[in-house]
């Protein structure tokens, strides 16, 4: 019998979705909430809160709401006054969202969501609102927006392929594209801050619309792009690049203060740059989970290729030990993290979700005790 065991570094943050249901339902009032409508998604970020709701039981989100502050116009409503109760939120004008919800995702003080239009089951069309202080709307401006805004690259349309994941930090976004329409992201767009070079077009230039990023001195990823993961001021991406369905390969790049990239040192990186394990070539088996806390980074490893994590590495900032190693040392390589005195997990890893040191441990009080 396989055991599986879940690891939450740093704190307990990840709740389960029936803890989220059971709270929307007190609020049912103000949803609206009928027996069958179905709760698609919650996402938590920021002091802000929403959740996508289905509410023609077709098992597609259609409706958003959201609530909380609302000081840079984060939930929407053409108002910067905060929402005590969940908020029907339509783009300016329109009466729905013209389509499915797919995702909704939450920044720092900004929330974004993508919308399957044509209703073939993939996103093609992208609203961020929110705060915009160093262009992550993607709007080309810096002006915070009230109202779901439609973003597409800079003199473009559309997006030119099926949205496949939205990723919103707290300071820079991205986006990852299939642009040949066979299912997997093949192509990555990123804009925001840039101080550090985390948007990884080899500046420190803010960028306030999307802008396509691929490793240096290469036109594409040299295969599927299967997870985008942010930071506070680095970004991460996982590339299946045999095209066997798993990550292979990893780049990060963006702020290195910490060791967070895991390129054997501190110099921040302004391109995406290939990371393994110190001494060897690959990670010796399909990346499964890639997480970025605020200053430190992680990812699984399937090493017996049954589809499931079964080693740790992490890298970064330690001063609290969240890398794991009984140490407070920072590690500027990605390190194997055991528990202690153990030879392995005993068992196989099923989520990795690295905390980001002062928020995610704030909604943790906030949902257990409604302190902060
Ligand atoms: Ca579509
Ligand atoms: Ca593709
Ligand atoms: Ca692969
Ligand atoms: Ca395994």
């Amino acid at each position: 019998m396989k055991k599986f065991l879940i690891v939450f570094l740093i704190p307990l943050m990840l709740i389960k979705f029936n803890t989220f249901d059971s709270i929307l339902i007190k609020k049912e009032k103000n949803l609206n909430l009928n027996q069958n409508d179905n709760i698609i998604n919650l996402d938590l970020g920021g002091d802000d809160s929403g959740a996508i709701i289905d509410i023609d039981s077709d098992k597609n989100a259609d409706t958003l709401y959201m609530w909380g502050d609302n000081q840079y116009g984060q939930i929407g409503d053409n108002s910067t006054e905060d929402k005590y109760v969940p908020t029907e939120i339509t783009p300016e004008g329109q009466n729905d969202w013209g389509g499915k919800i797919i995702d909704l995702d939450s920044g720092g003080n900004d929330n974004g969501v993508t919308i399957d239009t044509d209703l073939d089951g993939y996103a093609d069309t992208l609203y961020i609102w929110g705060n915009n202080f160093s262009g992550q709307i993607g709007d080309n401006s810096t002006i915070d927006k009230y109202v779901p805004t439609k973003i597409t690259p800079q003199g473009q349309s559309d997006w030119g392929g099926n949205i496949i994941n939205l990723n919103l930090g707290y300071y820079h976004s991205g986006v990852e594209i299939d642009t040949d329409l066979d299912g997997y992201a093949d192509t990555l767009y990123m804009w925001g801050s840039n101080y550090y070079g985390q948007i990884g077009d080899n500046s420190e230039e803010d960028k306030y619309v999307p802008t396509k990023i691929t490793p240096q001195n290469q036109s594409d990823w040299g295969g599927n792009i299967v997870d985008l993961s942010l930071g506070e001021y680095h970004s991460g991406i996982t590339v299946d690049e045999n095209l066997d369905g798993y990550a292979d390969t990893l780049y990060m790049w963006g702020d290195n203060s910490d060791g967070q990239i895991g390129d054997n040192s501190t110099e921040d990186k302004y391109v995406p740059t290939e990371i393994t394990p110190e001494g060897k070539n690959d990670w010796g088996g399909n990346i499964i989970d890639l997480s970025l806390g605020y200053y430190h980074s992680g990812v699984t490893i399937d090493t017996d290729l049954d589809g499931y994590a079964d080693i740790l590495y992490m890298w970064g900032r330690n001063n609290y030990g969240q890398i794991g190693d009984n140490s407070t040392e920072e590690k500027i390589i990605p390190i194997e993290i055991k528990p202690v005195e153990q030879d392995d997990w005993a068992g196989s890893i099923i989520d990795l979700n690295l905390g980001k040191y002062h928020s995610e441990w704030c909604y943790c009080w906030y949902w257990f005790g409604w302190i902060c």
